[in-house]
């Protein structure tokens, strides 16, 4: 098996688990199913210090933003401002008032966001069994808008890899598994329960807004490399959603055979594990070192774009 295989992906995963059908023949959010008024709870009584981190990454920023191969950054024009008004182009609002507005264009993808379930597919099949063709012109399937309607929130786990491993940040194609990340828990002296919320800190992000690191050709992230035995801890842990500092949310190829985002395949779409990508972690991370309190509230919802494949998002964590 190998990256030139068509049907890597198929084989790779032969046996993997996978939950389609498990709530319904409509279902759209996947694993966030777990997520009931329980976890709500649970996840408000684990808040002691009532302290707020936002984990959106700025986009249009003036060094140009870090985004995958392939995508290019956000573009801010402004289209009013205090120039346009002395210029003649726009006239003050009866009474006085003006304003500044401006227009945002950019790729779903790029900037913290949210996958939607049906973002990425292989034998032409999408999360729950939908046809890959439900894509074309927009997603009539699987798309952000139910993740949206839906909302993230739950007991959110904060395993900050990089400090486990003693590192500011981990190197490129660095990878670790779910065995990494219980032991990153006992160390941390945190429990990762059933259905946690997982925010895994590998610095990542970080090292990119500083220029330590750069997206080029060969980029290669660090992250969680798949195993069945991986694949089946995120379904028996029931883990309703995951959160990264990179881009992707997963080493993004396999080391033996050169698979490119296998996690894509096999927790996204096998399994309807739903993907926060981008998170900016460093400030929660250096709080949860500070106080040894890992644990906390986590709030998210992507932007509802009708037929989307995905939605920027500025989670929140209380903890
Ligand atoms: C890729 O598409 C590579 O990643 P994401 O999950 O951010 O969309």
């Amino acid at each position: 098996m190998n990256a030139t295989d068509p049907k890597g992906l198929t084989r790779l995963l032969a046996g993997a688990p996978r939950n389609w059908g498990r709530w319904g023949e409509a279902d759209e959010i996947g694993a966030l199913n777990y997520l009931t008024a329980e976890e709500v709870k649970s996840g408000m009584s684990s808040v002691r210090g009532h302290r707020t981190f936002t984990l959106g990454v700025p986009i249009g920023t003036p060094a140009g933003d870090a985004v995958f191969p392939g995508r290019w950054p956000a573009r801010h024009y402004m289209v009013a401002d205090k120039a346009g008004f002395e210029a003649g182009h726009w006239q003050a609002l009866p009474g006085g008032l003006e304003f500044a507005d401006d227009y945002v264009s950019g790729f779903a993808q790029a900037g913290t966001h949210c996958d939607a379930l049906g973002h990425m597919w292989f034998d032409d099949t999408l999360w729950n069994g939908y046809s890959a063709h439900t894509t074309n012109g927009g997603m009539k399937k699987a798309s952000i808008e139910p993740i949206a309607r839906r909302g993230i929130v739950g007991r959110g786990v904060l395993l900050d890899m990089a400090r486990f491993r003693g590192k500011p940040y981990l190197g490129r194609a660095e990878t670790f598994n779910h065995n990494d990340l219980m032991e990153c828990a006992r160390w941390q002296g945190v429990e990762i329960r059933p259905r946690s919320i997982l925010l895994i800190r590998t610095g990542w992000v970080g090292a990119l807004s500083r220029g330590e690191e750069k997206v080029g050709e060969d980029y290669w992230e660090p992250g969680l490399t798949f195993s069945l035995d991986l694949a089946r801890w995120f379904d028996d842990m029931q883990i309703p959603c995951y959160a990264t500092d990179t881009l992707a949310n997963e080493t993004t190829y396999e080391a033996d055979t050169g698979i490119m985002l296998v996690l894509h395949a096999a927790l996204m779409r096998n399994l309807g594990v739903v993907f926060n990508e981008m998170a900016w972690l460093d400030d929660l991370a250096q709080d949860c070192a500070d106080d040894r309190h890992f644990e906390g509230f986590y709030n998210a919802s992507p932007v509802c774009v009708c037929h989307g494949t995905g939605g920027a998002m500025n989670p929140i964590f209380i903890k």
